[in-house]
């Protein structure tokens, strides 16, 4: 069988990316995932201006997932923007991801994709919408106005090709308002879903919170996301528009647990904390584990299953 993905247009080697945040602040390693059996990468988001981000510790790996307040430490969107226009070259078939965020709210998004809109990059943008870990700042698309705000601001400029990062939902009424206010726009991608947002882990020894920032409150990665993440992009394929693909990020630690994003309808696949435990070579073993489940159920690619869970009615 073959791990081959389409996404966007673009047939790439297999599903797998990093997820936004893990191993991909610099160039060099930028380089590392460009240089790895990842099919495809994205960029750390960028913030208008560089940022040191929260005080350390900001992220700590626990035996079920790991809990982060980075707070979006970045070299600034001009760094990742001039990266990324010197990187495209390399990828004409296989484009890869620039993540996009804020760190001022509303008036610095618009900013960002202006300055990206009229720069040489051509690619693959991620507005990531959902950073958890702002002091003070919501995240942007649990507030369903100011999102559809935003991005009808956006697309009366911008171009080229993007979709959007969100924050898990946990209820059916909330899958269909975000649902509804995406629909309304040429969007290329969803990636469902962030992190679990301000969760709280206590160390066990000590009594105490593990990181620093917000007195300890950080977004959930790992294993114990797996089933919000299925959910979102089960409920998400469900209500977008067909055009709109999904990229499933949330709990792969396994080549099952990829295959189970596909079936729930995922195009492209993110490995966040996972990667940050396991290091690059996470990608081999998980290509070979999900190929693995392929071959014992008979299956040529990933389209003869893709979206296709089963119910019980
Ligand atoms: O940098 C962060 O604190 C961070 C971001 Br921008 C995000 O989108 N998700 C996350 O878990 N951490």
């Amino acid at each position: 069988p073959t791990l081959q993905a389409t996404f966007y247009g673009h047939t790439y080697d297999n599903p797998f990316m990093n997820a936004s945040g893990v191993h991909c602040m610099t160039t060099t390693e930028l380089d590392a995932l460009a240089d790895s059996a990842a099919g495809s990468f994205v960029t750390k988001s960028a913030t208008a201006e560089a940022r040191e981000g929260n005080p350390e510790p900001r992220y700590v790996n626990v035996d079920l997932g790991s809990i982060n307040s980075m707070g979006l430490p970045n070299l600034g969107l001009d760094y990742y923007l001039d990266d990324a226009i010197k990187r495209q070259a390399s990828h004409p078939d296989q484009p890869f991801v620039m993540s996009v965020a804020s760190y001022q709210g509303f008036n610095e998004y618009v900013a960002n994709m202006r300055k990206i809109q009229e720069s040489d990059y051509t690619g693959l943008v991620e507005l990531n919408l959902s950073c958890p870990n702002v002091p003070g700042k919501p995240q942007m698309a649990y507030d369903f106005e100011d999102t559809d705000k935003l991005l009808t601001e956006i697309f009366a400029f911008y171009t080229k090709p993007f979709g959007v990062k969100l924050p898990p939902y946990f209820d059916i009424m909330h899958f269909d308002k975000i649902a509804a206010v995406l629909n309304q726009f040429d969007l290329k991608f969803v990636n469902c879903i962030n992190s679990i947002g301000n969760g709280l882990y206590i160390d066990e020894a000590t009594d105490t919170v593990v990181i620093k920032p917000k007195g300890g409150f950080g977004g959930i990665g790992g294993e114990y996301v797996k089933p919000t993440a299925l959910a979102n992009v089960r409920a998400l394929k469900q209500r977008l528009n067909p055009s709109i693909e999904i990229i499933g990020t949330g709990g792969i630690l396994t080549g099952r647990d990829a295959y189970e994003h596909l079936l729930c309808g995922a195009s492209m696949l993110q490995v966040g904390t996972q990667l940050e435990k396991e290091g690059l070579g996470v990608f081999e073993r998980l290509t070979a584990e999900l190929l693995a489940i392929l071959e014992a159920k008979g299956y040529a690619s990933i389209a003869e299953f893709k979206g296709m869970l089963g119910t019980l009615d």
